[in-house]
């Protein structure tokens, strides 16, 4: 190659870069091209580096050709990757104009309150309406608490009405909210107001209506002159201020040893209105709410004196009356993990049957 070979070579790929340029339309692209053109390896650089073929005495007109070719090339690349960034700092000018802080955002994934936590809450508001205390005990109880103090010795058969979850270290898991009754008389003895709500667990074959892990809230009235009528009117506004609407109950004789007489208070099922479900077994009604007046036996294992103070005591099964509320038919639903949010479409009333 001689010198004239070489201006043209030069000539050649910077016309090419050239052309090529103007088919650039982003920064990265552009360079991709200088490194094809200027990179060591590229079309100019190779012929920088064949520099040493010329004869030394031709070597400095070479050079000269060969730096003057690679600045127009720079140049070229330096003009359009000035026009590309200009285009890009206008692109997001032109985004940030077109940017209305006055739209609505877009809507965060929310939870959403769980249906028992909602009764939960509810059913506490109430309750601290009418002078409760809101009391908690703990899920890991002793034998104490969770019978004998409760009138239910070792010995006593009513043991086996509910299946027990025994710890290898001798505690249960509470079956029922009630031992929270004896801790609350110990704490604040008498006249006494307390609710409890709580989790329970029994090892129970799990339904439709049965689960081995559900809820409960405890209620306690302790006062002078306390009898069942008050017992029964309180339990009929509490289900009717939580279902907003007058509930059918039905009241019967029930057997716990913690309480006599004891009742159990039913609520028409809401699932199938009466008529007969899974839910409720068929029956038309649901067992919601059992009840009675404080033993004797338990007052005193609570240091509070029979002779001068009565009073009700009652289990509200509260997972059972969420499914009542928001019309879900399968108690398993809510142990399930199952996110949908049931609270919005209960509001607007109707009965909703869930899962379908
Ligand atoms: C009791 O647990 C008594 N401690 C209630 C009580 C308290 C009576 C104070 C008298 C005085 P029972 O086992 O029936 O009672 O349970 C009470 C309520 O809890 C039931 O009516 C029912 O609504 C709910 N329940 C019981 N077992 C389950 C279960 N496996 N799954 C879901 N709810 C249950």
């Amino acid at each position: 190659m001689d010198l004239v070979q070489l201006a043209e070579r030069i000539a050649d790929i910077e016309a090419r870069a050239g052309a090529d340029l103007k088919a650039v339309a982003a920064i990265d692209a552009l360079r991709g091209l200088e490194s094809n053109v200027l990179g060591k390896q590229g079309s100019l650089g190779l012929l920088i580096a064949s520099v040493k073929q010329f004869p030394p005495d031709q070597r400095g007109q070479v050079g000269k050709l060969l730096n003057e070719g690679k600045t127009r090339i720079k140049g070229l690349l330096d003009a359009r990757m000035a026009e590309l960034q200009t285009a890009a700092h206008t692109d997001n000018a032109d985004d940030a104009a077109a940017f209305d802080p006055t739209l609505p955002g877009v809507a965060a994934a929310m939870g959403s309150v769980h249906p028992v936590t909602a009764v939960q809450w509810e059913v506490e508001r109430l309750f601290e309406r009418l002078g409760f205390t809101v009391e908690a005990g703990p899920e890991m109880e002793t034998e104490y608490h969770n019978f004998e103090a409760l009138n239910i010795p070792a010995t006593h058969p009513a043991r086996d009405m509910q299946d027990t979850f025994w710890l290898t270290n001798g505690m249960v898991l509470r079956t029922h909210t009630s031992p929270v009754q004896h801790r609350a008389m110990k704490k604040f003895g008498a006249p006494l107001r307390v609710i409890a709500p709580g989790r329970c667990f029994r090892y129970e074959t799990i339904d439709a209506s049965h689960e081995n892990t559900f809820h409960q809230i405890e209620g306690l009235v302790i006062d002078r002159d306390i009898g069942l009528p008050h017992l029964i009117a309180m339990a009929k506004t509490l289900l009717a201020e939580v279902m907003k609407r007058e509930v059918e109950l039905r009241v019967r004789p029930g057997y716990f040893p913690f309480v006599e007489p004891g009742i159990e208070i039913d609520m028409n099922c809401r699932i199938c209105g009466g008529a007969g479900c899974p839910t409720c077994k068929q029956s038309g009604w649901v067992e919601i709410l059992p009840a009675g007046m404080v033993h004797p036996n338990v007052l005193r294992a609570g240091g509070i004196d029979p002779e001068q103070w009565s009073g009700f005591a009652f289990g509200l099964g509260l997972t059972r009356l969420a499914m009542m509320k928001y019309g879900i038919r399968d108690i398993r639903v809510l142990n399930s993990g199952d996110l949908r949010p049931i609270v919005a479409p209960a509001r607007l009333g109707g009965p909703i049957v869930w899962p379908e």
